[in-house]
C-alpha cells in the first residue's frame, strides 16, 4: 500500500532528514507558504563524497528511504567561491567547521573577483525512486562578515543585485535563496503529483 506520497500534498506531513535545525526551519517556513507541511527527522547516513549537491542529495535520499521506508526529503547545499575554483562547494559545511566564515574571508584576502552561487539540491525519496530539484543563487562574497541572522556563511555572502548580505536581511534571503528556489520546484512537483 502506498504511505504518504498518495495522500493530498496539503494534508501530508513530509518527513525532512537533516541535522541542521537552521535549514530545517527555513523550509519549515518557506514550504508553509507552499501548503506544505514538514516535520524534522534525524539518521545518520554516511555522507557520499564528490562535489555535485544534486548526486550527494540523492544518494542519501535513497540511503535514508532504504532505511525508513517511508517518503522523505533530504537537502545538500553548498557555496561555491569563483576564484577557488568552486571552494567549499559540496564541502562547506566541513569548511565552516575548520575555517569558518572568517578563515574563506582569509583566503580571498587581495581577490577582487567577488563572484559566488549558492546551490541547494533537495532529493526526495519514495516508493517510486528519487527525485531532485536544484535551487541556486547568484551573488558576491563580501570584504568581512555583515550580519546577525541565520547561520555559516549568511553573514558573508551577498545577492546578486543587492547590497546586504542574508545575515543581514533575513527577509531577504527568505525571498530569493537557494533554498527557496529548490523548495518552490519541489512544492510545484508535490503539487502536480498530487492532481494526478
Ligand atoms: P545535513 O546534511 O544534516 O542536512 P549539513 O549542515 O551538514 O546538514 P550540508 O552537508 O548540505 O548540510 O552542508 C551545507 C553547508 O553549507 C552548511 O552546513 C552551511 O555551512 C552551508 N550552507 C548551506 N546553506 C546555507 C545557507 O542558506 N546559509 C549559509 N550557509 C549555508
Amino acid at each position: 500500500m502506498r504511505t504518504g506520497a498518495k495522500r493530498k500534498a496539503s494534508d501530508m506531513k513530509l518527513l525532512f532528514i537533516t541535522g541542521n535545525r537552521h535549514k530545517f526551519l527555513e523550509a519549515e517556513s518557506i514550504l508553509k507558504g507552499c501548503g506544505v507541511k514538514i516535520e524534522h527527522g534525524s539518521l545518520s547516513i554516511p555522507e557520499e563524497r564528490g562535489e555535485d549537491c544534486e548526486a550527494i542529495a540523492a544518494a542519501a535520499a535513497r540511503a535514508a528511504y532504504r532505511a525508513l521506508k517511508k517518503p522523505l526529503f533530504v537537502e545538500d547545499s553548498g557555496l561555491f567561491i569563483e576564484s577557488l575554483n568552486g571552494f567549499p562547494g559540496a564541502y562547506s559545511a566541513w569548511a565552516f567547521g575548520k575555517l569558518g566564515a572568517d578563515g574563506i574571508l582569509k583566503l580571498m584576502t587581495g581577490t577582487v573577483k567577488r563572484g559566488a552561487e549558492f546551490v541547494t539540491a533537495i532529493a526526495y525519496a519514495d516508493e517510486d525512486g528519487v527525485r531532485t530539484f536544484v535551487g541556486a543563487c547568484k551573488g558576491t562574497v563580501a570584504p568581512m562578515q555583515r550580519g546577525s541572522t541565520g547561520f555559516a556563511y549568511d553573514a558573508i555572502f551577498v545577492p546578486e543585485g543587492q547590497s546586504k548580505t542574508f545575515a543581514e536581511d533575513p527577509e531577504l534571503k527568505a525571498r530569493v535563496s537557494h533554498r527557496r528556489m529548490a523548495l518552490e520546484k519541489f512544492a510545484k512537483w508535490l503539487e502536480e503529483k498530487e492532481k494526478s
